[in-house]
């Protein structure tokens, strides 16, 4: 009876969306935004430079305000993600840039082609295309460098875009050298990121998927996956982009869904070798690769950035590289966020594997594959997600915070800070308005 509960909330949050008003499938979770940042007329208070940031050893408490209020109702989750969102773009990733002012292209069953222009400056980049059998118009998952179990993807219903993140972001770069599509746009210099900027890459491929006359991929239910620095990416193109149905990172890795703060004391790859390794994460987290109880973010946050659209984290337990126990924390820091929203069936973390082999297919992830892809791509599922932990790499969430989880409301947004209402409503809206 509960999971029927949360299941029909998160239907009724994503009712309130104008463009995803899915009447007729009142069974089916809708998460997804139609827009890419919907939060985007939220007030955020300026942001203090990294030093004079206050270090907390402790995962920050996602369900308090910048102003040190804590946030009562689900209508409040909105705005309170948008300051969130904020602090990841200053702090860790970089500023991703509004869509640019124009942005063209073309969709066929073959491949996507993507123009884009922005005070004068042009570039372009195109991706594959591969159907699954049937008739379209076809969901599809983005899969950055061709990582992925794409047979399955496939055989759930869903088209491949096979997208190439190096031909918008560059690796191998100084961070002042920066090349791809994106630099060109913002130049060699920007402080953004490789991860922000393949995200921005993957936003202007929905963008042309809006613009195209839907005869052959659907703009509404769109997936992103990839592994190990593609699992970084994934991650990242998910929390930066609310349109983006589904949200799969496969071993990420540091950089990626593991908690900065957890990452020394279990073997994973260091925060500076991360940072130095390649340009990934944007320039302003050099202030932090050694003191990351100074970030007033972390990645359980980013987690709940994804909320309350479908995430589906893979990791491997046995390469002690990626920090999966960190890993583990961070999901089930943010699936606090997922539950206080209603939303507590749309995540699951997988870590419970035999093979150690990176980035290989597994066949323990072949049925939740299928499932997220059908619950929120394809839309004829609705199984509830699952957090899967292996014993070896089990973090505790209690050791990691110092906060409690609120029953927030369903009822308007509490004052502080004072919050536009906006007619066309949010996907985190009363689910009774
Ligand atoms: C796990 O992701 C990365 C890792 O962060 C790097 O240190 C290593 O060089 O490459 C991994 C990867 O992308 O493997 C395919």
């Amino acid at each position: 009876a509960a999971l029927v509960a949360s299941a029909l909330a998160v239907t009724a949050i994503a009712q309130t969306g104008s463009t995803l008003a899915a009447a007729s499938h009142v069974s089916v979770l809708v998460a997804a935004a139609p827009v890419e940042d919907e939060g985007v007329d939220c007030p955020v208070p300026a942001l203090p430079d990294a030093g004079a940031l206050p270090t907390d050893a402790k995962l920050p408490d996602p369900f308090t305000r910048i102003d040190g209020t804590r946030i009562t109702s689900v209508a409040d989750w909105r705005c309170r993600r948008q300051e969130i969102k904020k602090q990841a773009e200053k702090y860790v990733y970089g500023t991703k840039p509004a869509r640019p002012a124009t942005v063209t292209g073309t969709v066929s069953t073959s491949s996507i082609t993507v123009n884009v222009t922005e005070n004068g400056r042009s570039a372009s980049f195109s991706a594959s295309v591969s159907l699954p059998s049937g008739t379209g118009p076809f969901p599809a998952v983005v899969v950055y460098g061709g990582i992925a179990d794409t047979a399955t993807i496939r055989a759930a219903g869903a088209a491949v875009i096979n997208y190439d993140p190096y031909a918008v972001g560059k690796e191998g770069t100084g961070r002042a050298s920066k090349q791809g599509a994106f630099y060109t746009l913002y130049g060699s210099t920007s402080t953004t990121g490789l991860l922000q900027a393949w995200g921005w890459g993957v936003s202007r491929i929905i963008d042309v998927i809006e613009q195209s006359n839907g005869s052959v991929l659907k703009a509404d239910a769109t997936g992103v996956t990839g592994c190990s620095r593609f699992g970084k990416g994934a991650f990242v193109a998910g929390v930066f982009d609310q349109r983006i149905a589904l949200t799969m990172p496969i071993e990420s890795g540091s950089a990626g869904v593991p908690i900065f703060r957890g990452i020394p004391g279990e073997g994973a790859q260091s925060l500076s070798s991360a940072y130095g390794e390649q340009p990934w994460l944007g320039d302003g987290f050099g202030s932090f690769t050694s003191a990351p109880g100074r970030l007033p973010v972390d990645t359980h946050e980013m987690v709940a950035m994804v909320a309350p659209r479908g995430l589906f984290i893979m990791d491997n337990p046995h390469i002690a590289n990626l920090g999966p126990k960190s890993a583990s924390v961070a999901a089930l820091g943010g699936a606090e966020v997922y539950k206080a929203l209603g939303a507590g069936s749309n995540i699951t973390y997988w870590s419970d594997v035999a093979s150690g082999t990176h980035c290989a297919n597994r066949s323990e992830w072949t049925a939740p594959l299928q499932q997220n892809i059908r619950k929120f791509l394809v839309k004829t599922g609705n199984d509830p997600g699952a957090i899967r932990i292996a014993g070896k790499a089990q973090g505790n969430l209690a050791e990691w915070r110092n906060w409690t989880t609120p029953t927030l409301t369903s009822g308007p947004s509490s004052p502080s800070p004072s919050v536009p209402t906006s007619p066309s409503a949010s996907p985190s809206a009363s689910p009774s308005a």
